[in-house]
């Protein structure tokens, strides 16, 4: 665990959160702000214990790479702090097996939809909870405010999600996502070995048509992304990353892919040179693989999870994992579709 306390981070702040320490920053992209809420401005993904966490809804805006302005809506963190500490992805939460998460959504002054979509839920994706605490309008959950409340065990280290389940093909697009972590210690799973650096990565586009769509608009019956986020930044070049992440040389870095975006995507890791570099996939949608698999490319689908760990070289030098974007239809990748991430060593 030692280790993983010594993140350096080059600009911004250390986001400690009961014991767990994740610390990246953001150098690219984002930017913006303002809204109602305040927030909004580019900055570490906070992390919360889904123990006892309250989330509100805030509107932010952010201004993207060609200037244009985006409204997002996204869980904010809603406790002691009010309603100012909002991000893009929407927060972390993170909860150990065999403890009990208490994740309440407070309504107050959330922006909504009008019936019959109006209101929001949090549904913890991937996790195998009860009916009632699942989040889902169509099986009953309320749209008012709730507290969801379920356990996991063991079977569930790994990365999962969360997000608003109402009228989703908006929500979701709206920013109402993030990362579930089910954390013990600094384990990729039950079984597996340990890492020495965590970092979260959520994935996810954006098609501003339907920022400003409402209802049953025939908006929504096309998908027309224009910006790819890593960690709610565009990173459109090396120089230019979403988000770098400082390692010591010859450590394991835990690398967690959460796919909250709505094309298919490539994950990949290339060193100074392009040339890809190997790693290991340990989970697929927080669960462990029957056995751990070396890879060099990684296929993540809107929805999925995937857990990896990529072993740092002992020299000094950067290495550049990346998400490349692709149209559903061709498999092309889409126009400033490559987001670039960094690791430095
Ligand atoms: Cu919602």
């Amino acid at each position: 665990m030692k280790l993983i306390n010594q993140l350096i981070i080059a600009v911004g702040f250390a986001v400690t959160a009961f014991g767990a320490t994740q610390a990246m920053h953001n150098t690219g992209g984002g930017g913006g702000g303002g809204g109602m809420g305040g927030g909004g401005a580019a900055g570490p993904i906070p992390v919360f214990d889904a123990q006892n966490v309250t989330l509100m809804v805030r509107q932010i805006n952010r201004t993207m790479s060609d200037g244009r302005s985006v409204n997002f809506w996204v869980f904010c963190e809603g406790g002691m702090s009010g309603m100012g500490n909002c991000s893009l992805p929407s927060p972390v939460l993170e909860l150990q097996p065999g403890q009990t998460a208490n994740v309440t959504l407070n309504m107050m002054m959330a922006p909504q939809e009008s019936a019959p979509y109006n209101g929001h839920t949090i549904h913890p994706h991937g996790l195998d909870v009860p009916t009632s605490e699942d989040g889902v309008p169509e099986t009953g959950a309320g749209v008012n405010g709730d507290t969801y409340t379920f356990r996991v065990d063991s079977r569930y280290i790994g990365s999962h999600a969360y997000h608003c389940h109402v009228h989703t093909v908006k929500h979701l697009e709206m920013g109402m996502y993030g990362a579930f972590i089910v954390k013990s210690g600094n384990r990729i799973n039950a079984n597996g070995p340990t890492y020495d650096y965590e970092w979260n990565i959520v994935l996810s586009t954006v098609d501003p048509a339907y920022h400003t769509a409402t209802g049953d608009s025939t908006v929504f019956a096309d998908y027309n992304p224009r910006y790819f986020l890593m960690n709610g930044n565009e990173g459109l070049s090396r120089s230019a990353p979403a988000e770098v992440l400082t390692a010591a040389p010859g450590t394991k870095v835990a690398i967690r892919l959460i796919g909250m975006h709505s094309v298919n995507s490539i994950f990949e890791i290339r060193d100074a040179n392009g040339s890809r570099r190997s790693f290991v996939h340990y989970n697929i949608d927080g669960f462990a693989l029957p056995s751990p698999r070396t890879v060099s490319s990684l296929e993540l689908s809107p929805g999925q999870t995937m857990d990896v760990m990529v072993t740092l070289p002992t020299g000094s030098g950067s290495w550049y994992p990346e998400v490349s974007y692709r149209d559903l239809r061709n498999n092309n990748v889409y126009n400033n579709g490559r987001v670039y991430t960094r690791i430095d060593f």
